[in-house]
């Protein structure tokens, strides 16, 4: 305690170690979980949103964002307006970030998969986007338009014909969303802007709201994503099952398996801009190296002093969500990688390819020195939206996929059903349900028998 900005993450040392699995998750550097329990608050709103539309978006507006938009569908002039006064610097960025995510995206669109069998029978995979998306974009403090880009690429990409995206109205900015996000949104090409924040706009998006006074109606979407605070995320937690939504994405976090062959510096400067997001962000070093975890010890201190918010940046890392994780070896890096399941993780080591492609659980994997963190988050081509908490054991980034579903498609001739007609039949009289068997057999019967 007499040393804290010397040595701001606290360390565990695995080397001695026999923990594996379970009991090695249970070691991993995280904070307890708690959102605040704002339910009660959260199921009104919706019921009023469901019940007065228009009336409870332009009340809820009066109380939360200081004052009611005066148009909840955004006008176009607004929009291009935004756009026009976007810096040019920031625009041949967002420019880029698009183009290169778009091209990740179309790659990543799955076509058909198809089998056959005997007497030419056919089954196939086909995948179709969902009708329509909502796409939520917090207002507040953080203004990231690179997430309105992260967000709604791969929903075009997957073909989703109809996309909105709902921001909160801005006193500040005359009752328009933040300029940024509607310059973002128009060169997405999204044309329905709704000025609508909060669990109100969760459940304007999961329930539609009907036309009223010149307001225009908003259609039920199908799939909401997109980041919030705990008033949203608890909405769409509520609304799940009326309509598809991604995870609940929980403080941003960073792992970096370093040896060493690492340059202390990059570690150092990694760690720290994701630290930059939040008190609560994670940021965990593992390595085999004690001379590479005191050099970026070192470098972190002066890193921490230098960098703008310092106080956050040392709160994160200070936190029991970060540390310094000693293991023997890169085998034994790679296993605790995969127990912390990394939204974000980093390779730092020799053969750092080869040492990637063993990572199991990861959101993202960030390879060798000149693939930063930083770069995924806005230009790398990859999503930024990724499993966070120890969820990228089971979950995926946000991609095509997320805005996609499968139809499967039963193909078979009469000489491909006849094949399998007895199996059919075996299985309907084994499960009683005779009337199953019955629609087969009718089919091979004698017209005269009928
Ligand atoms: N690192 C954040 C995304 C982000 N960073 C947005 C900058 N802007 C969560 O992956
Ligand atoms: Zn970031």
């Amino acid at each position: 305690p007499d040393d804290q900005t010397a040595a701001p993450l606290r360390r565990l040392d695995l080397r001695e170690s026999a923990a594996h699995g379970s009991d090695l998750r249970e070691l991993m550097p995280r904070l307890g979980e708690d959102l605040p329990d704002v339910r009660g608050a959260v199921e009104a709103v919706i019921a009023d949103v469901r019940s007065r539309g228009h009336l409870a978006l332009a009340e809820l507006a009066d109380k939360f964002d200081g004052g009611a938009p005066p148009h909840v569908l955004v006008p176009a002039a607004d929009r291009e307006a935004a756009l026009a006064g976007l810096d040019p610097r920031v625009r041949a960025a967002l420019e880029e970030s698009i183009s290169r995510a778009r091209e990740f995206a179309a790659a990543m669109t799955p076509g058909e998969a198809s089998v056959e069998y005997p007497g030419g029978a056919r089954v196939t995979a086909r995948y179709t986007p969902v009708d329509r998306v909502g796409v939520y974009v917090p207002g507040g403090l953080a203004v990231y338009p690179s997430s309105v880009i992260m967000n709604v690429v791969p929903a075009q990409a997957a073909g989703v014909g109809s996309i909105a995206l709902a921001t909160p109205p801005q006193a500040e900015f005359g009752g328009l969303p933040h300029p940024t996000i509607l310059a973002a949104a128009e060169l997405l090409g999204v044309t329905e802007v709704l000025a609508v924040g909060g669990a109100q706009a969760v459940a304007a998006l999961a329930y539609g709201v009907s036309a009223h006074e010149g307001q225009a109606a908003i259609a039920p979407v199908d799939v909401i994503t997109g980041p919030g605070n705990v008033f949203v995320a608890t909405a769409k937690g509520l609304v799940r099952g009326v309509v598809g939504i991604d995870a609940e994405a929980g403080p941003t976090e960073i792992a970096i398996v370093a040896d060493e062959t690492a340059d202390a510096r990059f570690v150092a400067a990694d760690l720290v801009s994701q630290a930059e997001h939040d008190p609560r962000a994670g940021s965990v070093l593992i390595t085999d190296s004690l001379a590479l975890a005191d050099d970026v010890e070192a470098a972190l201190a002066r890193a921490v002093e230098q960098t703008r918010h310092r106080a956050r940046v040392g709160e994160a890392l200070a936190g029991p969500q970060s540390g310094i994780i000693l293991v023997r070896d890169v085998d034994h890096a790679l296993e605790v990688a995969d127990a912390y399941a990394a939204e974000h993780l980093e390779i730092h080591t020799r053969d750092a390819a080869a040492v990637a492609a063993r990572v199991r659980h990861a959101g993202a994997v960030f390879v060798g020195p000149f693939s930063p963190v930083s770069l995924g988050d806005y230009a790398a081509g990859s999503n930024h939206v990724l499993p966070t908490s120890g969820t990228a054991r089971r979950a995926s980034g946000l991609n095509v996929l997320s805005f996609m579903k499968l139809v499967q498609v039963i193909e078979y001739p009469e000489a491909g059903l006849a094949a399998v007609a007895p199996h059919i039949r075996a299985l309907a009289d084994a499960e009683d349900l005779p009337a199953h068997g019955d629609a087969v057999d009718i089919r091979f019967r004698d017209e005269d028998a009928r």
